[in-house]
């Protein structure tokens, strides 16, 4: 039985990312083996409830109000809207609904509203997970008492490049939200971005700062930076495709028992690439044509993509401290991969 270790040192990081890439990949797939059958990927739909005007400054986001990006600021969405979407993305074998806010925190006025959604979410039989921002102790346990299974927020990348993306809020702030969450009982999703002109150290950082947290986060989304113009990091060189696999591979590694998500990006990736992906390790995917307000591949493009692989949505999977992974194994989707 593997040990989860949250003792990683940046030079065991830095090793991993060094190795050979056939190597690398292998004890990344020996790893994945250990806990889940390779055949499995849990299936997530992102759905934007209330969109842009946001006023931190990440800069990454579209979403960034002094940013010019053309996205329109909106009013958090009408709890009927956000369920005829929950519906459409149920129907379409999402098992996973994770409700998006561009807020650097919610109101406390917010949070009945979005109490609300996420108890009917729920209901439909879908499991829930929000991105809302910074949350307090308070806000975190009355989300939970809705029913709110995961909540997303993202460490986005090493202590020490934190500074170059973001200045409207401390990597502590981030802990702390973190820590509001894990006891309020929910599990985490927490990840980060690449491809934002970090360095090798610095991805390898990112890793460290997540596998070293106080518990693995339940789900590890690594996203590729989407480069949406307007944003300060338009423009930025690309990563090379082999050192993102590498970034999953050495993630899969140390979280060895997470969901490792291939997130943002996936839109401008080949299916040879995120083949590649899969055999390194990720699990997971945000599944449906949009991100918040990005694009991602439309669902035959990825129906198409598991029926060559010989993939599979992952049904709902009970640890041995009661929690689940993954969600309904739906027919269309099982079909299409069949
Ligand atoms: N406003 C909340 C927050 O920042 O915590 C929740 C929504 S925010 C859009 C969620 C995450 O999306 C960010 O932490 C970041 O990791 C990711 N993200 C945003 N824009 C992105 C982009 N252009 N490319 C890749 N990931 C992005
Ligand atoms: C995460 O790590 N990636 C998702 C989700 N958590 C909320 C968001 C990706 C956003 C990409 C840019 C956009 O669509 O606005
Ligand atoms: Fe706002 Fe979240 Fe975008 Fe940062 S990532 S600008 S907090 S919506």
């Amino acid at each position: 039985m593997t040990l989860l270790r949250h003792d990683w040192k940046r030079e065991e990081l830095l090793a991993l990312f060094d190795l050979p890439f056939p190597e690398l990949l292998h004890r990344a797939a020996s790893t994945h083996r250990e806990h889940f059958d390779p055949a499995e990927v849990q299936v997530s739909t992102l759905l934007s409830v209330k969109t842009g005007g946001c006023p931190e400054d990440c800069a990454y986001c579209p979403q960034a109000q002094r940013y010019h990006t053309g996205v329109e600021a909106q009013k958090l969405m009408e709890l009927d809207a956000v369920l005829d979407k929950a519906r459409a993305a149920k129907a379409a074998g999402a098992s996973r609904f994770c409700m998006g806010a561009a807020w650097r925190s919610p109101k406390d006025r917010d949070i009945p509203k979005v109490a609300e959604m996420i108890r009917e979410v729920k209901a439909l039989g879908l499991e829930t997970c929000a991105t809302l921002g910074m949350l307090s102790n308070g806000q975190a346990h009355a989300l939970r008492d809705a029913g709110l299974d995961y909540y997303n927020h993202n460490l986005d990348t090493a202590p020490e490049f934190y500074g170059e993306i973001i200045h409207t809020r401390e990597y502590q702030d981030r802990l702390d939200t973190l820590e509001h969450v894990r006891d309020a009982g929910m599990k985490t999703c927490c990840g980060g971005i690449v491809g934002m002109g970090e360095s090798r150290e610095q991805r390898a950082g990112l890793l460290q700062a997540l596998a070293n947290l106080p518990a693995h986060p339940d789900s590890v989304p690594i996203n590729r930076l989407v480069q949406v113009e307007g944003t300060p990091l338009h423009g930025t060189a690309l990563l090379d495709p082999f050192e993102f696999v590498r970034t999953i591979a050495v993630a899969r590694i140390v979280m060895p028992k997470s969901m490792v998500r291939l997130s943002a990006g996936r839109e401008s990736m080949s299916d040879e690439l995120q083949a590649l992906c899969f055999a390194a390790g990720a699990n997971s995917i945000f599944y449906g044509e949009k991100l918040l307000t990005t694009g991602n591949p439309d669902v035959e493009r990825d129906q198409a993509l598991f029926a060559r692989l010989g993939l599979r949505p992952m049904a709902v999977q009970v640890d041995t401290h009661g929690h689940d992974h993954g969600g309904t194994v739906h027919a269309d989707i099982v079909e299409a991969a069949a």
